[in-house]
C-alpha cells in the first residue's frame, strides 16, 4: 500500500456526527466492531425520524383512507395525501395527479409495463441499456414476448458508461419507449439522460428513467429531465420499504388502461361496468402503503432538512477519498470509472472471490454488497462472475472507508 490519501476538511455546514446520530441503526457493534454500513445501495438506513413518522402514524391516525368520515380517517387521508404533495415537491412533479405511489420502482416499472405496454404490437421495439438492473429488463423482456415486440439494448463500455454513438440508430420509427437507469446501481455511473431524452423526444417517443440510485444522492427535477416516467424506492432514500413512486406525465398517464383493479381506482362499479377513477387513484388499486408513504414524506423532510445539494457535495467527496484509498491496494481493479458517478465503488481483488471477501469484511464489522448486484448482462459484459461493492452515503465516514481498505488487507492476508 502507499500513503494514505489527503483528506479533506469536513464541510463545517454537515455535521456528521450529529448526522451519525440520527440513524439509531448506525450505532452498534457488528463482530464486536463498529458497523461500518456500505451498502447503501442495496437499502439506505433510516432516520429516528422517519421510524417515529411511521410509529406515530400507526399510534395515532392509523384508519383506511379516501373513504370515511370519522376522524382518523380524516388524518389518515390527509397523512397519505400529504406525502403524496411531498414527493411532488421533490420531484418537481407539476401536479400531484403525476405521482403514484407503488410498492418501489421494480412494481413501478411493472406498472408501466403492464399498462402502457398494452399498446406495443408486433415489430415495435423497447429500448433498454446494457446497464439496466433487471428491475429494468425482466419486465420488458417478458412484455416482449406477450407481444411480439423486440427488445433493443444501449450497449455500454468497459468504464461502465453508456456507449450513444449509434443512438440515433437504436431509436427509430418502430421504437415504443425507452427505458434507462439514471444512475448505475453497480458503477455509480450517472448517465446523460438528457440526451437520450431529447434524441428519444425527437421521434415522439416517450422515456421512462430509473432514479432508484438517483433519488437519494442529489437533486432531481423530472420537468427538468423532461422524461415521461420516473421511477424510484423509499427505501433507498432513506425512507421504509414497501413503498415507492411513478411519477407519469398526466397527458400520457391519461392515455394509460388501469394496472391492477379493484377497490380505490373506481368511480363507480355495476354488473353492467366499471367507470374507474381520475388520476393518479386510478393506479392505486386497494388500501395502499400508507404507513410507508407518511415515511416516505418523513425522509423527505429529512432529506431537504440537510439538503440534497450539502448531500451530493458530501459524497463526492467521499467517492474521491474512497476512490484514491482502494486505488492503493494491491491487486484491486475499481470496475466503473465514469467521470461523473454516484458515490459507489464496485471493485474486484486479483484472485480473491467476492463473496468470501463480503464474509470477511463483514467479521471486519464492514457491510458490502457482493455478487452481481442485480445486473447479470452489465457483468457478462465485462467477463465477471460479480464485484464487491461498497456503496456510500452522506452518513459515511473516511474513517469507515479507512476501515473498509483495511479490512481488506486483511482479506488478502487471509485469502492470500
Ligand atoms: N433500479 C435500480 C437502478 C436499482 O438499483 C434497484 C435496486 C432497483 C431498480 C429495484 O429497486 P426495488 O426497490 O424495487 O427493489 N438495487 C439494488 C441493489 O443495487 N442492491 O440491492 C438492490
Amino acid at each position: 500500500m502507499t500513503a494514505a490519501p489527503e483528506r479533506r476538511p469536513e464541510r463545517p455546514a454537515l455535521d456528521i456526527e450529529a448526522i451519525r446520530r440520527d440513524f439509531p441503526i448506525l450505532q452498534q457493534q457488528v463482530h464486536g466492531q463498529p458497523l461500518a454500513y456500505l451498502d447503501n445501495a442495496a437499502t439506505s438506513q433510516k432516520p429516528a425520524a422517519v421510524i417515529e413518522a411511521v410509529s406515530r402514524y400507526y399510534r395515532e391516525d392509523n384508519a383506511n383512507i379516501h373513504r370515511a368520515v370519522h376522524t382518523l380517517a380524516d388524518r389518515a387521508t390527509a397523512a397519505y395525501e400529504g406525502a403524496r404533495e411531498k414527493v411532488r415537491r421533490f420531484i418537481n412533479a407539476g401536479s400531484s395527479r403525476e405521482v403514484v405511489f407503488t410498492r418501489g420502482a421494480t412494481e413501478a416499472i411493472n406498472l408501466v409495463a403492464a399498462s402502457f405496454g398494452q399498446r406495443l404490437r408486433e415489430g415495435d421495439e423497447i429500448l433498454v441499456s446494457h446497464l439496466e438492473h433487471h428491475a429494468n429488463i425482466v419486465p420488458w423482456q417478458q412484455l416482449c414476448e406477450r407481444t411480439g415486440a423486440t427488445l433493443r439494448v444501449i450497449p455500454m463500455t468497459a468504464t461502465g458508461e453508456l456507449d450513444l454513438a449509434d443512438l440515433d440508430g437504436l431509436i427509430n420509427e418502430r421504437t415504443r419507449l425507452v427505458s434507462v437507469v439514471h444512475v448505475s446501481n453497480v458503477f455509480g455511473t450517472i448517465n446523460p439522460v438528457e440526451r437520450i431524452v431529447e434524441a428519444a423526444h425527437a421521434r415522439e417517443i416517450p422515456v421512462l428513467l430509473d432514479g432508484a440510485q438517483a433519488t437519494p444522492h442529489a437533486p432531481v427535477d423530472v420537468q427538468s429531465l423532461g422524461c415521461d416516467f420516473y421511477v424510484f424506492s423509499g427505501h433507498k432514500m432513506y425512507g421504509p420499504t414497501g413503498i415507492g413512486v411513478l411519477y407519469g406525465r398526466e397527458a400520457l398517464l391519461e392515455t394509460m388502461p388501469p394496472y391492477q383493479t379493484g377497490g380505490d381506482m373506481i368511480r363507480t362499479v355495476s354488473f353492467e361496468g366499471t367507470e374507474f377513477n381520475e388520476l393518479p387513484f386510478r393506479f392505486e388499486a386497494g388500501t395502499p402503503n400508507i404507513a410507508g408513504a407518511v415515511g416516505l414524506g418523513a425522509a423527505v423532510d429529512y432529506l431537504e432538512g440537510v439538503g440534497l445539494e450539502r448531500i451530493a457535495a458530501r459524497e463526492q467527496e467521499l467517492l474521491a477519498y474512497g476512490t484514491q484509498a482502494l486505488e492503493s491496494v494491491e491487486g484491486l481493479s475499481i470496475v466503473g470509472t465514469a467521470p461523473r458517478k454516484a458515490a459507489v465503488l464496485s471493485f474486484v481483488v486479483e484472485d480473491m472471490h467476492p463473496g468470501d471477501m463480503g464474509t470477511i469484511l463483514d467479521h471486519q464489522g464492514v457491510a458490502v454488497r457482493t455478487g452481481h448486484h442485480c445486473a447479470m448482462p452489465a457483468m457478462q459484459f465485462l467477463g465477471l462472475p460479480g464485484t464487491t461493492r461498497a456503496s456510500l452515503a452522506f452518513y459515511n465516514t473516511f474513517e469507515e472507508v479507512d476501515r473498509l481498505v483495511k479490512a481488506l488487507a486483511f482479506a488478502r492476508e487471509v485469502l492470500g
